[in-house]
């Protein structure tokens, strides 16, 4: 099956309500959208989602400039994701972030051509619904205590405390007051987002040490994370240090971390993050299947692959649609109820995103 189209969209999501983290507050963010025809008469989507312009490496206008160098190594070739991994790096050397969303639309198309939803395709969800959970802004102890409540009443079974803006302390006094207030079966995470210095990191664990939860990227560099190891009261989760397959096994194979907050896009797509999971299963250890932001075609993909990871080892998936006003699936767009993502039955990604929603494209060639 030849790809005979490719069309790439960048998107304004609008925001409901702006998403804060470790110091930072957006209020608008632009992603990238891609549709791939084939000679089947089979179309796939793909999406990436950068968090702005500052929260990793990537940025909306590389992921168009990327796929626009990749265009000509895309089109005409197989759609089957490993062949077509091959021709995008035969094109350009890194930019895992914009050759996931060609490599999520593939595996739409494949999903449409076998006749199977994707989690079918990857071997079947171990979960259905799939389990979210709920990102709190860094905020005062009572405003968070909340919202926390307000969360878990609605049915989540996970939180994320954003930590590192300003005040440590009452970083952790926001914590503990969360902590104390849901019930036990609630689990959280605190999660810098890379703000916090290594002895910073040190001082939160031991004001906490009496408090069940785990300390998702603290540090800014893998070095400062290595730093920690053995050092903490608390599991320990890598996520934006995880910048590919490669560093996934450096720091399981080295004992430097104790579960993932994984995004799909940064690892390259779906291809590479099956093996990601595959290797944090094989060690046991927890990890999130989610991104940093995006529509439904994200929020689909994510929740297809981390459907597939066995419940005891499952953090959740995050999607933004909670933030968002709209959907790109008029009729079947991918929502969070009472805590929980059902997964679409139909073929692939599930989801018929609306093109016309998104304007006047940014990139089109034919074969
Ligand atoms: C909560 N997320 C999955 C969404 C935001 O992009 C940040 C991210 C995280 O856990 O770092
Ligand atoms: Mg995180």
């Amino acid at each position: 099956m030849k790809i005979t189209n490719l069309t790439v969209w960048q998107h304004e999501l609008e925001l409901r309500e702006s998403y804060s983290y470790a110091g930072t507050t957006l209020t608008h963010i632009p992603t990238v959208i891609v549709r791939l025809r084939t000679d089947a008469g089979l179309e796939g989507w793909g999406e990436t989602c950068p968090l702005g312009t500052t929260y990793q490496p990537a940025h909306a206008g590389g992921a168009i400039a990327a796929i626009n160098e990749m265009a000509g190594a895309i089109v005409g070739g197989s759609v089957l994701p490993r062949q077509l991994s091959v021709r995008m790096d035969s094109a350009l050397e890194g930019h895992r972030y914009a050759k996931a969303a060609l490599d999520i639309a593939a595996w739409d198309i494949l999903g449409k051509s076998a006749g199977m939803p994707l989690n079918q395709l990857l071997g079947g969800a171990l979960s259905d619904p799939v389990q979210s959970y709920y990102a709190i802004a860094p905020l005062a102890p009572d405003e968070a205590v909340r919202i926390a409540l307000d969360r878990v009443a609605d049915g989540y079974q996970a939180l994320q405390l954003k930590i590192g803006s300003s005040d440590l302390e009452q970083d952790c006094e926001t914590v503990r007051r969360v902590w104390e207030s849901v019930p036990r079966s609630v689990s959280i995470a605190a999660d810098a987002n890379r703000a916090l210095l290594v002895e910073e990191t040190l001082h939160l664990s031991r004001n906490l040490a009496d408090v069940p939860i785990a300390i998702e990227q603290p540090c800014s560099t893998a070095e400062e994370m290595r730093s920690l190891k053995g050092r903490l009261h608390h599991p320990l989760y890598w996520d934006e240090s995880t910048t590919s397959p490669s560093v996934v096994l450096e720091a399981l194979g080295q004992g430097y971390c104790d579960g993932f907050g994984m995004k799909l896009t940064r690892v390259g797509g779906i291809t590479p993050m099956l093996g990601v999971r595959d290797m944090a299963v094989a060690k046991g250890v927890k990890l999130s299947v989610d991104d940093s932001w995006g529509g439904d075609i994200i929020a689909a993909a994510c929740a297809h692959v981390g459907s597939t990871v066995p419940p005891k080892l499952f953090r959740g998936t995050w999607i933004c649609r909670p933030y968002l006003s709209g959907s790109y699936d008029q009729n079947d767009g991918i929502v969070v109820e009472n805590g929980q993502i059902t997964l679409p039955d139909r073929p692939g990604l599930g989801i018929c995103p609306d093109a016309n929603l998104f304007g006047e494209p940014v990139i089109r060639m034919e074969a």
